[in-house]
C-alpha cells in the first residue's frame, strides 16, 4: 500500500494522479485521508487538448472530462489514455499500477506503465488460456476459413475458436494482454506489443479464418513453423500494390478469356476447361516467378486434363495458334523419313519452352506428356527433375523444380500419390521438394467428395509428410497469389514439399459436353448463379477505387485482340516435325532414320583393367568375410579370363559404360545387395557401417554418383515411373529398374502399359530404360516364378505375319536388319549367358537411338555352375571372321559339334538332326544336360532365342535352313497360355512360309499345360512337370501336341 501511495504521490508532480484520487481512489488503494497528497488546482482544458497523450494531462477536471469522453467514444482520446481507462475499468489493482509507474520511471519498462500494470494483472490462468486459444487458431483456424466459393462444403466450426470456450467474456475484449513466448515467432513471439483481446482475435481471424486456411501445425520442427508464422502472423495484413493488382487482373483475365474463347469457337469440343478455377493460372505463374527469383532455372510440370490447355497457353506459352490448330485434330504432315508416331489427344501432349519471368529471369518450362491415368505422371516428373539436378550438378536442388498439379478426387483416391510423397525425402530420389497444386473443384466426374474420401480435406494424405498445406478460396485471386508465393518460398527455403489446395468449382460438367445437373443439381444451381472469379476481382478493384471500369475493360480488350489474332493464325498453321519432336535429343535417330549397328565389345586390356579396378577392395575396410570371398572370386575371374558369372558380367557392363563417360543408375528394391544376394554393389564395413561402392572407383577422378545404385522404397509403380522420367532426360545413361521378383512388376503395370510400351509412338520421346524382371520356374510356387513374359510380348507392336525385309548382302554388318529394332516399341530378351547380358546392356547405350528393354532376369542362373562366360566373349574381337558390329546374340545356335557353327545366312545343312528344340531362358540348361545324359547330341539340336522381341526372323530362318529334316518344337517352362509360346508360334510360321516350307499352324510344344495360376505351389508337382516337359522336348517320337 505504501508503495502505491508513493507512486501516486510521485505521479502528482506529473499532474496525473489527481485523476487517480478523484476517479478511482478506492480501487487504486489510495484514500483521501492520505495526508501527503495535495491536489493541484484544476486548470481549464481546451477541448482540443483532450486528444493529448497521457503524460501531458494535468488536472483532475481534465481527467474527469477525459474519462467522460472516453466512455462516450473511446477513440476520441489518445491511445495511452484509452489503455489507462480500460485498465481501470477492468479492475487493475493499485499495487500493479504503482509498481509499473516505478519501473517506468526507472526506465525498466519499455511499454506504457498502464499496459504493464494491465499485464501484471493478467492471471496465469488467463495467459495459459490465451495461449491455448491462439494455438487453437493455428491448429484449427483453417476449419473456420472461408474457403469454398460456393459455400457448400461446410466444415463444422471448431468451438475452440470462440473466446468464450476459453473463459473470456465480452468485457475482456478490450483488455490488453501479453502472450510472449520463448522461441516462438508470429503472434506468440516475445517482445510482440501487447494487444487487446479484440485486436488479437481480429488478426487471428484475418490470418487463419479468411480466404486462406493454413495447415502446418502437424510439422514437428519449430523452425519451420516459426518460418511460416513470421510470414503470415504479421502485425498488420500485407497489402498488394496497384501494379501487382493490375498484374493479377491481367493474368486472371487471360485465364478466363482463353476458356470462354475456346468455348465460343469450338462449341462441341472436349477441352476439360478450367472455368471455376481460373486463378490457377495467376497462381502457377506466381510460383514460377517467385521460384525463378529464388534461383530456379527450370521447372518440370506434371498435370492432369483439367485446365491443361490453359496452362500450355498461358503458363508454358505454347503458341496459341498451334493450340487452336490442334483442335482440328489434323494429322501431322510426314515428310520423307519422318516419324510421326500414333499421336495423342491434345490434352495429353507435353511440350517445353523457355520463357521470361516478370522480373526478367529466363526459365525453362517443360510439361511432361501423360496418359489419361490420373497421377501416373507424378514420379515421371520427379525422375526427370532429379536427372536434371544430377546432370547440372545442382547439389542443393535449388535450380530445378518439380510442380505437380492434381484433381481433388485423384489426389485423395490414387495410391500413387502416397508413393510420390513418400519419395520426397529419400536421398536417392528426393528432388528437394515438389510444389503440389490441387485443383479442388469439389467433384470427381460425377462423384461427391463424401463418397470419394474419408478425410475432411482431399489433401490429407500429404499430412504424412512434414510439409505445409495451404487451402485457399480460388475466387480470391489475391489470396491464391499470396499462398503460391509462400509455397515457392517454402520450397526454396526448406527444399521440401508443399501443397496448395485451390478450393474452386467446376463451371461445366466433367467435360463441356457432360450435363452436371443429372447428378449435382444443388451444386450446379449455385454455380449457375455464381460470377466468374475474374469478374469478382474486377468488381472488387473498381469498388475499392484501384481501377476504373474503363481500365478494366482495356485489359480485356487487349487480350481479346491477341486471341483473335492467334485464331486467325491457326487457320494457316501447319503442324510440322519440329512441333512434334520439340525436345528430341539432337543427333539421335527416329524410328524412321537408320542407325548403324555398333560393336558393344570392349578391348581386352580395358576389360582387364576395369575388372581389376572394381574388384580391388581397400585395406582399411572391415568387409564381411563372405563378401571378401565374393570379390576375390570375381578378381580371379578377371585374372584367369574364365568363368565370369552374371553379377560380374553386369558389373563389367556398368564399369565400362561409366568409364566411357556414361551415367549408370540402378534402382529398385534391395538392388544394392541384390534380392538373391548376388550383386553386392554396396559393401558395408562390419565395425562402423561405412559403405564402399566398388563401381564408384572404376578410374581416378570419377564423378561422384556417375554410378548410382540405390535401394528404393517398397513401390513398383512409383519407382518405375521415376526411373522412366530419369531415363528420358539424357541419352548418355543406362538407367535400370529391377523388380524384386518379376511378379511384382504388375504393380507398375500402368507405367508399362501407358508410358513404356507406347510412349514413343504417342509422344515421340525415347527412353532406353532397362527393366530387370527376375523370372524362371524353379519350384518356388505361383508367386515367385513368372514375370508374365507373355504380357510384355503381347504389347510388342510387331506384325507377326510380316517378314521384315532383309538384305543378305549386308548380313555380316547387321545392316540387313534395317530399322527393325528402331521401329519396334520395345525389346524383350531372356538371356542365358553372362556375356550376352553384358552386351545387351551395353547395346542400350551404344546405338543412335534409345529403346526400352525388358529383361527376363535369372534367379538360379546367378549361381548355375554352367551359366558362365569366358572373358574373351566380352571383348571387341568378332567370333566369326566375317562378323562386324554388335556382339549381342539375338539367337544362340546349338553349341554342339567340334567346330563353331557357320553364322552366315546359308549355313551347311545338318540333315541328321531330327528335332530342333527352340527355347528361351534358363530351360536351356535343363534341356542341355538332359540331352547329354540321354546321348541325343547328334539327334536333337537346341537353339536359344535370346531376343524374343523384335523377333529374330532372319536368324530363325537360318536355323530352319540348317536343319532341313528336323521337326521344330517350342519348349518352355511356363504354362501354355503364358510364356513366349503364343508369341513365337505365328512368327515361326512366317519364317517357314519364307523358307517355302509348310506352315505348322499349331507349333509342336513341350511345356506346362494352360494354367490359371502361374505355377504349382507343390515342389514335387513342379519337379514332375519339369522332368516331363524336358523329356517331351527331347523325345523325337513325341508329337508335340498336348
Ligand atoms: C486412374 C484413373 N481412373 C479413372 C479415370 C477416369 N477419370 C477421368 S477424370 C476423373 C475424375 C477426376 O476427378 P478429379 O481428380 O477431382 O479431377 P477433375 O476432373 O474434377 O478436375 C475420372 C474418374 C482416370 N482418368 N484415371
Ligand atoms: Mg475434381
Amino acid at each position: 500500500m505504501a508503495l502505491a501511495a508513493a507512486a501516486a504521490r510521485r505521479a502528482v508532480a506529473d499532474g496525473v494522479p489527481g485523476l487517480i484520487y478523484s476517479l478511482r481512489w478506492s480501487r487504486l488503494g489510495l484514500h483521501s485521508t492520505s495526508a501527503a497528497w495535495n491536489p493541484a488546482e484544476p486548470k481549464p482544458v481546451p477541448l482540443a487538448k483532450l486528444k493529448d497523450s497521457f503524460n501531458e494531462g494535468t488536472s483532475i477536471t481534465y481527467l474527469e472530462e477525459l474519462e467522460e469522453r472516453y466512455h462516450k467514444d473511446p477513440a476520441s482520446v489518445d491511445r495511452s489514455w484509452q489503455a489507462f481507462f480500460r485498465n481501470l475499468d477492468h479492475g487493475v489493482t493499485g499495487e500493479a499500477m504503482a509498481e509499473s509507474f516505478d519501473a517506468f520511471e526507472k526506465g525498466k519498462l519499455a511499454m506504457s506503465p498502464f499496459t504493464a500494470a494491465a499485464i501484471s494483472n493478467q492471471t496465469v490462468q488467463e495467459s495459459m488460456r490465451l495461449l491455448l486459444m491462439i494455438r487453437a487458431y493455428q491448429v484449427l483456424g483453417h476449419f473456420a476459413a472461408d474457403l469454398d466459393p460456393l459455400r457448400i462444403s461446410g466444415h463444422t466450426h471448431p468451438p475452440e475458436l470462440d473466446p468464450a470456450f476459453w473463459g473470456f467474456k465480452d468485457t475482456d475484449l478490450d483488455r490488453e494482454f501479453f502472450v510472449g513466448n520463448w522461441n516462438q515467432s508470429g503472434f506468440l513471439a516475445e517482445g510482440r506489443p501487447t494487444r487487446t483481446l479484440r485486436e488479437m482475435l481480429t488478426r487471428l481471424r484475418e490470418t487463419y479464418c479468411s480466404h486462406i486456411g493454413y495447415e502446418y501445425m502437424h510439422i514437428p520442427e519449430r523452425d519451420k513453423c516459426n518460418w511460416i508464422r513470421e510470414r503470415i502472423e504479421t502485425i498488420d495484413p500485407v497489402q498488394f500494390t496497384k501494379q501487382q493488382k493490375l498484374h493479377m487482373l491481367d493474368r486472371l483475365s487471360w485465364s478466363d478469356m482463353f476458356e470462354t474463347f475456346l468455348a465460343n469457337k469450338y462449341t462441341a469440343a472436349k477441352r476439360f476447361g478450367l472455368e471455376g478455377a481460373e486463378s490457377l493460372i495467376p497462381g502457377m505463374k506466381t510460383v514460377i516467378d517467385t521460384a525463378a527469383d529464388l534461383g530456379v532455372q527450370s521447372v518440370v510440370i506434371g498435370m492432369p486434363h483439367r485446365g491443361r490447355l490453359n496452362v500450355l497457353a498461358n503458363v508454358v506459352r505454347k503458341p496459341m495458334s498451334q493450340i487452336f490448330s490442334e483442335f482440328a485434330g489434323k494429322e501431322p504432315i510426314a515428310h520423307e523419313g519422318e516419324y510421326t508416331g500414333s499421336g495423342d489427344v491434345k490434352y495429353h501432349l507435353g511440350t517445353s519452352f523457355n520463357r521470361p519471368t516478370v522480373h526478367g529471369k529466363m526459365v525453362h518450362l517443360s510439361l511432361v506428356a501423360n496418359p489419361s491415368h490420373l497421377e501416373a505422371v507424378n514420379t515421371v516428373v520427379l525422375g526427370k527433375t532429379r536427372a536434371k539436378q544430377y546432370y547440372s550438378e545442382d547439389h542443393e536442388r535449388g535450380r530445378h523444380l518439380a510442380i505437380l498439379l492434381h484433381g481433388d478426387g485423384a489426389f485423395s483416391g490414387q495410391g500413387i500419390v502416397y508413393e510420390t510423397l513418400d519419395m520426397s525425402g529419400l536421398p536417392d530420389y528426393t528432388v528437394g521438394g515438389t510444389i503440389h497444386l490441387v485443383v479442388n473443384n469439389q467433384v470427381a466426374f460425377t462423384t461427391d467428395p463424401k463418397d470419394s474420401r474419408s478425410s475432411p480435406y482431399c489433401t490429407d494424405v500429404a499430412k504424412s509428410l512434414n510439409c505445409p498445406i495451404f487451402h485457399v478460396n480460388a475466387d480470391d485471386v489475391e489470396s491464391v497469389v499470396r499462398v503460391c508465393q509462400l509455397a515457392a518460398e517454402w520450397r526454396q527455403a526448406w527444399k521440401s514439399d508443399v501443397v496448395v489446395d485451390l478450393v474452386c468449382y467446376r463451371k461445366h460438367g466433367h467435360n463441356e459436353i457432360d450435363e452436371p445437373m443429372f447428378t449435382q443439381p444443388l451444386m450446379y444451381k449455385k454455380i449457375k448463379a455464381h460470377k466468374h472469379s475474374a469478374q469478382l476481382y474486377a468488381e472488387r478493384l473498381i469498388a475499392e477505387g484501384t481501377f476504373t471500369k474503363e481500365e478494366v475493360q482495356q485489359v480485356r480488350d487487349r487480350i481479346m485482340q491477341h486471341l483473335n489474332a492467334a485464331f486467325e493464325g491457326a487457320k494457316d498453321y501447319k503442324p510440322s516435325k519440329k512441333d512434334w519432336l520439340a525436345s528430341h535429343w539432337s543427333g539421335f535417330m527416329s524410328p524412321a532414320q537408320l542407325s548403324r549397328i555398333r560393336n558393344t565389345g570392349v578391348p581386352a586390356e580395358l576389360l582387364r583393367s576395369t575388372g581389376l579396378a572394381i574388384t580391388a577392395l581397400p585395406e582399411d575396410f572391415a568387409f564381411h568375410r563372405q563378401i571378401k570371398k565374393v570379390y576375390e572370386t570375381r578378381r580371379a575371374m578377371i585374372e584367369s579370363g574364365e568363368g565370369l558369372d552374371w553379377a560380374m558380367a553386369e558389373a563389367l557392363a556398368f564399369a565400362t559404360l561409366v568409364s566411357e563417360g556414361n551415367h549408370v543408375r540402378l534402382s529398385g528394391q534391395d538392388v544394392e545387395r541384390g534380392t538373391f544376394s548376388h550383386r553386392h554393389a554396396v559393401l558395408h564395413d562390419q565395425t562402423n557401417g561405412a559403405k564402399y561402392v566398388p563401381l564408384n572407383h572404376v578410374f581416378p577422378g570419377q564423378k561422384p554418383n556417375s554410378f548410382t545404385v540405390c535401394n528404393s522404397s517398397l513401390s513398383e509403380f512409383g519407382v518405375l515411373g521415376f526411373e522412366l522420367g530419369y531415363s528420358m532426360e539424357s541419352p548418355n545413361s543406362l538407367v535400370l529398374w529391377e523388380a524384386q521378383f518379376g511378379d511384382f512388376a504388375n504393380g507398375a503395370q500402368i507405367i508399362f502399359d501407358q508410358f513404356l510400351s507406347g510412349g514413343e509412338a504417342k509422344w515421340l520421346r525415347q527412353s532406353g530404360l532397362v527393366c530387370l524382371l527376375p523370372h524362371g520356374y524353379d519350384g518356388q510356387g505361383p508367386e515367385h516364378s513368372s514375370a508374365r513374359l507373355e504380357r510384355f510380348l503381347q504389347m510388342c507392336d510387331e506384325n507377326p505375319y510380316e517378314m521384315p525385309h532383309h538384305d543378305e548382302a549386308q548380313w555380316f554388318s547387321g545392316g540387313h536388319l534395317g530399322t527393325q529394332i528402331q521401329r519396334a516399341n520395345w525389346q524383350v530378351v531372356n538371356c542365358t549367358t553372362p556375356a550376352n547380358y553384358f552386351h545387351v546392356l551395353r547395346r542400350q547405350v551404344h546405338r543412335q537411338f534409345r529403346k526400352p528393354l525388358i529383361v527376363m532376369a535369372p534367379k538360379n542362373l546367378l549361381r548355375h555352375p554352367r551359366c558362365k562366360s569366358p572373358l574373351y566373349e566380352f571383348d571387341d574381337q568378332p567370333d566369326d571372321a566375317n562378323i562386324v558390329g554388335v556382339r549381342f546374340k539375338r539367337v544362340i545356335m546349338d553349341d554342339t559339334g567340334l567346330t563353331p557353327k557357320d553364322r552366315g545366312p546359308r549355313p551347311p545343312a545338318e540333315p541328321e538332326i531330327k528335332r530342333v528344340v527352340f527355347c528361351s531362358g534358363k530351360v536351356f540348361y535343363d534341356l542341355h544336360d538332359a540331352r547329354e545324359k540321354q546321348g541325343k547330341v547328334g539327334e536333337v539340336a537346341i537353339v536359344r532365342v535370346e531376343q524374343l522381341a523384335p523377333f529374330p526372323f532372319d536368324l530363325v530362318c537360318r536355323e530352319i535352313r540348317r536343319y532341313p529334316n528336323a521337326q521344330l518344337l517350342w519348349c518352355q517352362e511356363e504354362p501354355m497360355n503364358m510364356g513366349a509360346y503364343m508369341h513365337v508360334q505365328p512368327r515361326f510360321d512366317t519364317c517357314l512360309r519364307e523358307e517355302g516350307k509348310p506352315m505348322m499352324g499349331r507349333m509342336p510344344y513341350a511345356g506346362r499345360p494352360p494354367m490359371a495360376a502361374t505355377a504349382t505351389g507343390f515342389g514335387e508337382v513342379h519337379g514332375k512337370e519339369q522332368a516331363r516337359l524336358i523329356a517331351n522336348a527331347l523325345d523325337v517320337n513325341y508329337s508335340g501336341a498336348i
